[in-house]
């Protein structure tokens, strides 16, 4: 498939994304779903990738659903939007959270809507000290969705998640990082060096490691923790058998810096 509205593309270990409809704040459209849909896919089936950027075309990351897609001439049927948070928004976020590799988002301006909640989704969210972050959906009457409502309250409690939910205001990349809801803001100078530093980090890292930390820190949202220790247990085990583990033990002892190949 070629792409029009993201550029894709992947090479040392780094695949990087770019949402690329920047006269429209980067916002989604079906096209672009069929887009990261698929390019989502090569990423998960090519072992050699080890790190996902996700990022934003312009001077926004997404402005959420392109809402041009949705006027309804008076008369005409209601566009079924259970219908595109099923084909379009549910896979995409659960895509994000499946892969078995670390997602950084690089938040570059504002993220609005589906946008924000689309990063938020992501594993490591850094965002530039000019970016913002709203949940717009309440401006035009519509819940927060890609998971807003999951991630919000874990994020940063449920009275937060209320208040932005419900007033639609928008959180500085600041105040995002202070409250919880980003790992990082950035300076805008130094924001392309910090993400590139750490895509880099990342592809170097012990990648089936990093993934079991991803599968087990999600899976803590919903289980006891008798049952969190029972799946520690059993990443360990099989962690404990994989070739970045004896390397790291190894490196450890020689007093060298290790070489994780991601097996
Ligand atoms: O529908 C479904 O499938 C259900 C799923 C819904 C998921 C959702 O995401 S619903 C929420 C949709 N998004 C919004 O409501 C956000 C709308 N945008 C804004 O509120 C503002 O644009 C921003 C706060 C994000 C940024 O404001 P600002 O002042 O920096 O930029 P701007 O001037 O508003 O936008 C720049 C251009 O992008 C502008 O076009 P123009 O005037 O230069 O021709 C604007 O119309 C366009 N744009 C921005 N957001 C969208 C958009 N065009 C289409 N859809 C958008 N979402």
């Amino acid at each position: 498939m070629s792409y029009e509205q993201i550029r894709f593309e992947s090479s040392g270990g780094i695949a990087r994304i770019t949402l690329d409809r920047p006269d429209r704040l980067n916002s989604f459209t079906t096209q672009m779903h069929a887009e990261l849909r698929d390019a989502l896919g090569r990423i998960a089936g090519d072992g050699d990738v080890r790190v996902l950027l996700l990022t934003g075309a312009g001077r926004g990351f997404c402005a959420g659903q392109d809402l041009a897609d949705r006027a309804v001439a008076p008369g005409d049927a209601p566009i079924d939007l259970g219908a595109s948070i099923e084909n379009n928004y549910r896979p995409l976020v659960l895509a994000l959270r499946a892969l078995a590799l670390p997602v950084v988002c690089a938040v570059n301006g504002v993220a609005a809507g589906a946008g924000a909640n689309v990063a938020l989704a992501c594993d490591i969210v850094v965002a530039t000290r000019s970016a913002s972050f709203l949940q717009a959906f309440c401006r035009i009457g519509l819940v927060p969705d890609a998971g807003g409502t999951f991630l919000l309250p874990r994020l940063v409690g449920s009275a937060r998640a209320m208040g932005l939910a419900m007033l639609g205001d928008k959180l500085t990349a600041e105040q995002a990082e202070q409250w919880g809801l980003i790992w990082k803001c950035v300076d805008d100078a130094q924001f392309a060096s910090t993400v590139e530093a750490l895509v880099e980090q990342l592809a170097q890292a012990p990648t089936r490691g990093l993934a079991a930390i991803k599968r087990a820190l999600h899976a803590s949202a919903d289980n006891s923790l008798e049952q969190q220790l029972a799946l520690e247990r059993d990443a360990q085990r099989d962690l404990g058998q994989s070739a970045d583990y004896r390397e790291g033990v190894a490196a450890f002892l020689a007093k060298r810096a290790p070489a994780f190949t991601g097996r």
